[in-house]
C-alpha cells in the first residue's frame, strides 16, 4: 500500500455543503441514494476533476448532475473512485445511486447486519462501502437522511440528528427522516435499522433545554442497560459543569450491536456501542465491565465536542480528538470514583501497552507524520499518550489557563476541522507562553528517559538535583531533541512530612525539565531529603533514580502522594524480581525481600488506605512490566517463575494478615457496582490471589469457595481467575459449572473463554484448539475471537511465547485466515508481536519466522500488510 504523508496534505478542490440521503434496506437489493450539492472549494485547485472515493460498491446506474444523466464519456467508475471529469465551476448536485449488500460485508465497516439489525461503522474510512464520497475529514456537510424498511423486520430507523417524519408505506414497509443540522465529515454519519428493544430517559440541558435519551439493545436485554443510561447522564452533567459544554440535539441515541470491531462510536447523536461497553448486571458483568462502561459511555459522549463540533482536519490529527477525549473520560472517572486509583490503573495500563509500543517497531508519534493503514493508528499512543500530553499541558500552564485555553478551542473552532497547532496555539495564547517546544510531544516517539542522581552537602544543608533526559531511537527518527518534562515533586523530611520548597525554579512543586541536563539545588535543609518525583506521573517517562530501597520504603510508607507510595512499592519489588530473573536464568531460585513483606504489612495494618487503593498496593508488577523493564534477551519462562516466587514468599510473610483482611471484607448484601463496593472487593480478591499463590489442595479449595459463595459476577470471576492457574480437579469443575450457569449468554462466556485462554501452563494452546471448535466460539464474531485468541496472544506471556514457537505459528495462521474476511481484528491481534525483537534469541528466531510466513501470504489486507512490514523492519 501507498504511504499518505502529512507533509503532503492539500486542501480538497471540492466542497459538499449538504447531503440528502435516501436509504432502501431490503437485504441484497439494499440501495442508497445520494444527493450531494457540491461546490469548488476556493483554497482548492480549480478545473480539475472531482473525485468521489469508493471501496468494494458500484453504481446502480449513472449519476445525475443537476438532474441530467451523465455521459458515459463524462465520468469513469473504479473500485476504488468515481471520477467526474470536467464538472461545473459553479455549485452543482450530483445525484448517485449505490446497491448494497450488507449481510455479505464481513469487514464490518460501511453499512452491514448485526443479529436483528442493520449497522453502520464509518470512521476511518468506511463511508465509501456505502456512497461514493469525498471521504475525509475535512469534508464537512449537514445531512438529511430518510431511512426506508419492512415494518416486521425493522420497526426502528434510526440516523443522526434530530427526527422530523415518520409514516406507513404500502407493502407492510415504513420509513423516517432524520435531519442533523450540525455540519460534519462522513465518518461521523451513522443509520441503524432493525427490530430492537429500548430504554428510555431524558435530560435537561442546563440551559433548560429537554433531551430524549435512548438506549436501544437485543430485546430481553433492556433491564441491562439501566447502568449505561445512568453513566450517561452523569458524563452530560460533568461535561456542563466541568468544560460548560451543552449537548445540542432533541435526542441522544445509542445502540449496543454484538458485532463490533472496536469499543464504541461517536457518530453524531446516535452512538454505535460494542454491547460488551452498554449490557450489565450484577450476575453478568465485573466490576471492571461497570467501570469501562461507564468510561466509554462518557468518552463516546465527549466527543460530540471534542471530534464532532470540532473535528480533525485529517487522520494525522487524529489525537486532537481522541488523546483530548481520552483525558476528558480520565478526569471523569477520577471525579466519580478514586482519583489515586484511576491514576494508577491509567498508568499501568500506559506502562502495559503504550510503553511497550513506543519501545518496539510500532513505534510512533502521537501525531504520525506518514502511514499505509489509518485503522493501524488507533493505538494506545494516539489514545493514552495523547491523552498524557494534555494532562501534561494542564500541568505546565495551571488549571486555570488550561480551561481558559480549552474556552478559545471550542470558540474558535467550533463547526470547524482543526490541527495540532490550531490546538496548542489557543494554550499559548490563554497562558502568554511560548509551547514551541512543547510541540515535540506530538512529532517524536519513544517514551523519554530521566535520570534523576542527588547530592547532598551536609555543611550547607544543600540537597541538589541532576535530572538528565534522553529519547531513544525509533523507527525513522535517529536523532532526537529534548523534550518539556514537568516533574511534580516533592522532598520529605526524616518525619516524612513534605518539607517546604524554595530556590530554582522550583516553589510550586513543579520542575521544569527542558534541557538535555539541568541541576537544580535546595538549600537551608536539616537533613538529607528523600526526594519524591513524578508525582501524579505528571511526565510520561521512564524514570531512573538513586534512591535506595531503603528510600523507597520510606515512600512507599510516607509519600503525602498516593500515586508514588504506589510506585515506590511497583520500584522497589521491580528491581527485586529483575534481579530474580537473572537468579533463575542461572539456575537459581528465586528471590526474595523481607522489607518489601515488612512494607506490605505496614500497607495492611495501615487504617488510612482505603481497599481500592491497599489493593493496587498489593498488586505485584505484570510480567509485561518485568519484561519491558528487562528490555532485551527476555525470557517469559523465568519472568514467570521470578513473579510466583516472589507473590509466595511474600504471602507467607503476611498470611495472618490476609486471612484477616479476607474474612473482614465479606459482605452478604445485594451486589451495588458503587465504587466504594467495587473497592472491597478488588482487596478482597487480591487477598486471594495472594493466599492462593501456593497453588495447593488448600489453595484450590478456598478458591472453588469463593466462586461458589459468590453472589455476583465479580466474585465469582475472581474465584474462578484464581482456580484457573490451579491444576486440580475444581477448576474444571468450576469451568463447567460458569458453562452451564451462562450457556447462550455470549458475552459472559466471552469471559470464559478468556480466562482459559490465559492459563500459564503448556497445555493452553491445545485447549484453545478445542474452545474454537465449541459452539461458544465464533471467528465471524470480533467479541469471540478478541477473548479466546486476543487473550490468548497479549495475556499469556508463557504461552503465546512458548520456546518452541508454536503459539507464534498458531497466531499467524489464525491472521492468514482472518484477514481476508476481517483485516481489522486481524491486524490487531498481529499487535501481539509488538515486542518480539525483545525475546531471547531462540524465540526471536521462531517470531521471526512466523511473521515472515504472514509476509509472504498473497493478497494481504493494507492493515496486515502494513504491520508486518513494520514489524520486520
Ligand atoms: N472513534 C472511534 C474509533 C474508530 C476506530 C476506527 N478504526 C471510537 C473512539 O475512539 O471513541
Ligand atoms: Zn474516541
Amino acid at each position: 500500500p501507498r504511504s499518505v504523508r502529512l507533509s503532503e496534505y492539500r486542501p480538497p478542490d471540492y466542497l459538499i455543503d449538504q447531503v440528502d440521503l435516501d436509504v432502501v434496506l431490503d437485504g441484497d437489493k439494499t440501495l442508497v441514494t445520494s444527493v450531494l450539492e457540491i461546490r469548488p472549494n476556493p483554497e482548492g485547485r480549480s478545473n480539475v476533476p472531482l473525485v468521489l472515493d469508493g471501496d468494494e460498491i458500484t453504481l446502480a446506474g449513472p449519476p445525475l448532475l443537476d438532474n441530467d444523466e451523465l455521459t458515459p464519456e463524462a465520468y469513469v467508475e473504479t473500485p476504488q473512485a468515481l471520477r467526474i471529469h470536467m464538472p461545473p465551476k459553479r455549485a452543482f448536485s450530483l445525484k448517485i445511486t449505490t446497491k448494497l449488500d450488507p449481510a455479505k460485508n464481513t469487514k464490518l465497516m460501511g453499512l452491514y447486519r448485526s443479529g436483528a439489525a442493520y449497522c453502520t461503522q464509518c470512521e476511518a474510512e468506511g463511508f465509501r462501502r456505502i456512497t461514493y464520497f469525498i471521504d475525509r475529514p475535512d469534508v464537512l456537510s449537514t445531512y438529511r437522511v430518510r431511512i426506508e424498511a419492512g415494518r416486521k423486520e425493522a420497526p426502528v430507523l434510526l440516523s443522526n440528528g434530530n427526527p422530523v417524519e415518520a409514516g406507513l408505506l404500502p407493502n407492510g414497509r415504513h420509513y423516517a427522516v432524520w435531519d442533523d443540522p450540525w455540519p460534519k465529515p462522513c465518518y461521523l454519519f451513522a443509520l441503524v435499522g432493525g427490530d430492537l428493544g429500548v430504554v428510555r430517559d431524558s435530560f435537561v440541558t442546563v440551559s433548560g433545554r429537554h433531551v430524549g435519551l435512548a438506549i436501544y439493545v437485543e430485546h430481553g436485554k433492556e433491564d441491562r442497560a439501566s447502568y449505561a443510561m445512568d453513566a450517561l447522564k452523569r458524563s452530560m452533567k460533568w461535561d456542563e459543569d466541568v468544560f460548560g459544554r451543552e449537548y445540542d440535539l432533541q435526542v441522544f441515541n445509542i445502540v449496543a450491536v454484538s458485532d463490533f470491531n472496536m469499543g464504541a462510536m461517536e457518530n453524531k447523536g446516535l452512538n454505535v456501542f460494542n454491547d460488551k461497553y452498554v449490557l450489565a448486571s450484577g450476575d453478568t458483568a465485573t466490576d471492571g465491565d461497570y467501570a469501562g462502561i461507564e468510561a466509554v459511555i462518557a468518552h463516546e459522549y465527549f466527543h460530540n465536542w471534542t471530534g464532532n463540533r470540532i473535528t480533525c482536519r485529517d487522520w494525522f490529527q487524529l489525537c486532537l480528538k481522541e488523546g483530548l477525549t481520552v483525558f476528558r473520560d480520565q478526569e471523569f472517572t477520577a471525579d466519580m470514583r478514586s482519583r489515586p486509583v484511576e491514576r494508577i490503573s491509567d498508568v499501568r495500563g500506559l506502562r502495559a501497552i503504550q510503553f511497550v509500543e513506543d519501545a518496539g517497531p510500532f513505534a510512533h508519534p502521537v501525531r504520525p507524520d506518514t502511514y499505509r493503514e489509518i485503522n493501524n493508528f488507533y493505538t494506545a499512543t494516539v489514545y493514552e499518550k495523547g491523552a498524557e500530553v494534555i494532562r501534561m499541558l494542564q500541568a505546565l500552564i495551571g488549571r486555570d489557563a488550561f480551561r481558559l485555553g480549552m474556552e478559545f478551542y471550542f470558540s474558535r473552532h467550533d463547526g470547524r476541522a482543526a490541527t495540532i497547532e490550531e490546538f496548542i496555539a489557543c494554550f499559548a495564547d490563554a497562558s502568554a507562553t511560548d509551547l514551541s517546544q512543547f510541540l515535540l510531544w506530538y512529532s517524536q516517539a519513544g517514551t523519554p528517559e530521566v535520570a534523576a542522581t542527588s547530592s547532598w552537602d551536609e555543611d550547607t544543608g544543600t540537597y541538589t538535583l541532576n535530572l538528565l533526559q534522553t529519547v531513544p531511537k525509533t523507527p525513522g527518527q535517529d536523532i532526537k531533541k529534548p523534550m518539556v518534562i514537568p516533574l511534580a515533586f516533592g522532598l520529605l523530611g526524616m518525619d516524612g512530612e513534605d518539607l517546604p520548597i524554595g530556590g530554582d525554579n522550583a516553589e510550586s512543586g513543579l520542575i521544569v525539565l527542558n534541557k538535555a541536563e539541568h541541576s537544580f539545588a535546595f538549600r537551608g535543609l536539616n537533613s538529607r531529603p528523600v526526594l519524591s518525583i513524578n508525582r501524579t506521573f505528571s511526565a510520561p517517562v521512564k524514570l531512573t533514580t538513586d534512591l535506595t530501597e531503603n528510600d523507597l520504603f520510606f515512600l512507599a510508607r510516607y509519600d503525602s502522594d498516593p500515586f508514588n507510595r504506589w510506585q515506590a512499592l511497583q520500584t522497589a519489588a521491580l528491581r527485586v524480581l529483575i534481579r530474580s530473573v537473572h537468579a533463575v536464568r542461572g539456575g537459581n531460585r528465586p528471590l526474595n525481600d523481607p522489607r518489601l513483606a515488612e512494607a506490605f504489612a505496614s500497607a495492611i495494618a495501615d487504617p488510612e488506605i482505603d481497599p481500592a487503593l491497599l489493593a493496587q498496593l498489593l498488586a505485584l508488577p505484570s510480567e509485561t512490566d518485568i519484561a519491558r523493564e528487562i528490555g532485551n534477551d527476555v525470557d517469559p519462562d523465568a519472568i514467570y517463575a521470578a513473579r510466583i516466587g516472589l507473590k509466595r514468599a511474600l504471602a507467607r510473610f503476611v498470611r495472618g494478615a490476609l486471612a484477616d483482611l479476607y474474612r473482614g471484607l465479606v459482605n452478604d448484601g445485594p451486589y451495588s457496582p458503587d465504587a466504594r463496593a467495587a473497592g472491597r472487593r478488588a482487596l478482597r480478591a487480591t487477598a486471594l490471589d495472594l493466599i492462593c499463590a501456593e497453588q495447593d489442595d488448600a489453595s484450590a479449595m478456598l478458591a472453588f469457595a469463593h466462586y461458589s459463595a459468590a453472589n455476583n459476577m465479580t466474585d465469582r470471576m475472581s474465584g474462578l481467575a484464581v482456580l484457573s492457574g490451579i491444576d486440580r480437579p475444581e477448576r474444571d469443575q468450576a469451568f463447567a459449572d460458569f458453562y452451564k450457569r451462562h450457556k447462550g449468554d455470549a458475552l459472559v462466556l466471552d469471559k470464559w473463554l478468556s480466562l482459559q485462554a490465559v492459563i500459564p501452563e503448556a497445555g493452553t494452546l491445545d485447549r484453545v484448539r478445542r474452545l474454537m471448535k465449541h459452539e461458544a466460539f465464533s471467528m465471524a464474531n470480533p467479541n469471540r475471537v478478541r477473548a479466546l485468541i486476543g487473550a490468548f496472544a497479549a495475556s499469556n506471556p508463557t504461552q503465546f511465547n512458548r520456546a518452541d514457537g508454536a503459539g507464534f505459528d498458531f497466531l499467524a495462521d489464525i491472521v492468514i485466515d482472518l484477514d481476508p474476511k476481517n483485516p481489522q481484528v486481524a491486524a490487531r491481534l498481529l499487535g501481539a508481536f509488538r515486542s518480539w525483537r525483545a525475546l531471547e534469541p531462540g524465540r526471536r528466531g521462531r517470531a521471526e519466522f512466523a511473521l515472515k510466513r504472514i509476509a509472504a501470504t498473497d493478497k494481504l489486507s493494507p492493515d496486515v500488510s502494513d504491520l508486518v512490514i513494520r514489524a520486520l523492519a
